[in-house]
């Protein structure tokens, strides 16, 4: 099937919406650091819409810092590509142009470094993964031990680390005397963009004190909260499409109708008059930790435990009555360590979170929630546990979840089946399971580990209890088993 270009634009669907915009107007306002399918549903869907409104500052140059994957998906599309909204029943299709090019920051280091000290460029959005700022949960700087840190901090010719190209394109920028861009971090962690900034700031010093001086002076780095779900498109997605547009679109991405956005104001340059989904605010922690702890927190347990339960999807999980039951548990526990903002409902957020999950034609893998779990259960889990612990209330949903977590370390579900861990600390994790023997010596190993459980949280007695507790249930029963004891206690 010929694949989508500019030469289809005119003759697609009638209900598919497609730019309004001359392309060859846009000037590229936005540079991007990892596109994978949340940019191009989430924050390039928000720039589309300032380019539909006629401000034609906002395209996109984006690069993946690792895989030449989505590069040789969009190139042949002319960046062109498909956002599909599905509510579940009807499925609603935009084809967005925002992206004007896919730079493979390996392959061209200098395209990118160009594209940041570009004077048109004001903004640069990160989606590189939790893993992806390089820094030590531990510390909060850099990770000394990480090879790619270790050439940045060498040299930043080449650079391998997304704040070794902050830094690289910062100091250019410096010496040809234009000013900083905004650079807003869009990953699910806690103050992402403090932390963005201290990566930074960090690097810029050891090369050059002068280069962080001027950084912290002139830069910015707001906080964000990202939320819009968007699982990883299959090839059955592709072929569906294909089928309704007439043309093949290999980069299309699959979404909710929910987007939302909420930007900490600090700007230090220019920025679009953002529309609907987005909220420019002065606090944006409130949000971010309701976020976290509720839907993330949420999805984190119903991936493990469903996963280890052999089941697939996310709605599927929550076709079990028990599972529905732990999901309101963790959502109890969790909303009571949380200063959420005024403007938030948290009975209709959790209401809403419910509907959101139960889309049944998202089809959100559990085990694509389930990768990377060393960097996602410190803000999503054992934060509020350690809050919960400190006031002397229960913990047994949160703990549930972190235990099929440790169970999940095993590589196989409660049928026998097998999976792989994708973890970047799954070698340590693999290695400390494997000296211990039995549920109560595998939570001590993983507590032992230093890099994921905090320390004082750690050495917790009773709490130790509880985790071992679930993981034994696991271990013996399985995670439906497990679910239903926590439903009858
Ligand atoms: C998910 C998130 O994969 C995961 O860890 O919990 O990607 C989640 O879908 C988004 O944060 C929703 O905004």
């Amino acid at each position: 099937m010929t694949r989508l270009s500019r030469h289809h634009l005119q003759s697609l669907p009638h209900d598919v919406r497609r730019p309004s915009y001359d392309r060859a107007a846009v000037r590229a306002g936005v540079v991007h650091l990892g596109i994978g399918a949340f940019h191009r549903a989430h924050q390039a869907a928000i720039f589309e819409e300032a380019l539909n409104a006629g401000d034609l500052r906002w395209g996109i140059i984006a690069a993946s810092l690792r895989s030449p994957a989505v590069r040789d998906q969009m190139a042949p599309q002319d960046g062109l590509y498909t956002m599909l909204v599905r509510d579940g029943s009807a499925d609603r299709a935009q084809v967005i142009g925002a992206v004007r090019q896919v730079i493979v920051a390996p392959e061209d280091p200098e395209a990118l470094l160009a594209a940041l000290t570009a004077p048109d460029t004001h903004i640069v959005t990160l989606t590189v993964t939790e893993k992806g700022y390089k820094l030590d949960p531990a510390t909060g700087g850099l990770v000394e031990g990480d090879a790619q840190v270790a050439a940045d901090l060498v040299s930043l010719k080449a650079p391998q680390t997304a704040p070794g190209y902050l830094v690289a394109a910062l100091a250019r920028r410096k010496k040809e005397g234009l000013t900083p861009f905004t650079a807003i971090s869009c990953d699910n962690l806690p103050h992402n963009g403090q932390r963005l900034r201290g990566a930074v700031l960090d690097l810029a010093r050891r090369h050059d004190p002068a280069l962080a001086d001027w950084i912290a002076a002139e830069g910015a780095f707001p906080e964000t909260m990202v939320d819009r779900i968007v699982p990883a498109t299959t090839a059955d997605d592709v072929a569906a499409l294909g089928r309704r547009l007439g043309v093949e679109d290999q980069a299309m991405v699959k979404t909710e109708p929910f987007s939302q956005w909420v930007i900490q104001d600090w700007f230090c340059g220019p920025r679009p008059a953002f529309g609907a989904g987005v909220q420019v605010t002065a606090a944006v922690a409130p949000w971010e930790e309701a976020k976290l702890r509720l839907l993330n927190g949420a999805h984190s347990g119903i991936a493990y435990l469903g996963g280890l339960a052999g089941i697939d999807h996310v709605h599927e999980v929550l076709t079990l009555p028990e599972a529905r039951t732990f999901v309101e548990a963790l959502w109890d526990e969790a909303e009571a360590t949380l200063t959420p903002p005024p403007e938030l409902d948290v009975a209709a957020y959790r209401r809403d979170l419910m509907a959101r999950f139960d889309n049944p034609t998202l089809r959100h893998r559990t085990r694509q929630i389930a990768m990377d779990g060393s960097q996602k259960l410190p803000q999503r889990l054992l934060a509020p546990i350690a809050a919960r612990l400190e006031e002397g209330q229960g913990v047994d949903a949160l703990s549930l979840a972190v235990a099929a977590w440790i169970r999940w370390q095993a590589g196989v579900d409660d049928q026998g089946a097998g999976h792989v861990v994708d973890d970047p600390l799954a070698r340590p994790i693999a290695e400390a399971l494997s000296g211990a023997s039995d549920s109560r010596g595998r939570v001590d190993a993983i507590l032992a580990l230093g890099a994921i459980v905090p320390p004082k949280l750690a050495e917790h007695a009773a709490w130790r209890e509880t985790l071992m507790k679930w993981l034994s249930v696991l271990e013996t029963h399985g995670a439906r088993a497990a679910l239903a004891k926590l439903r009858s206690e």
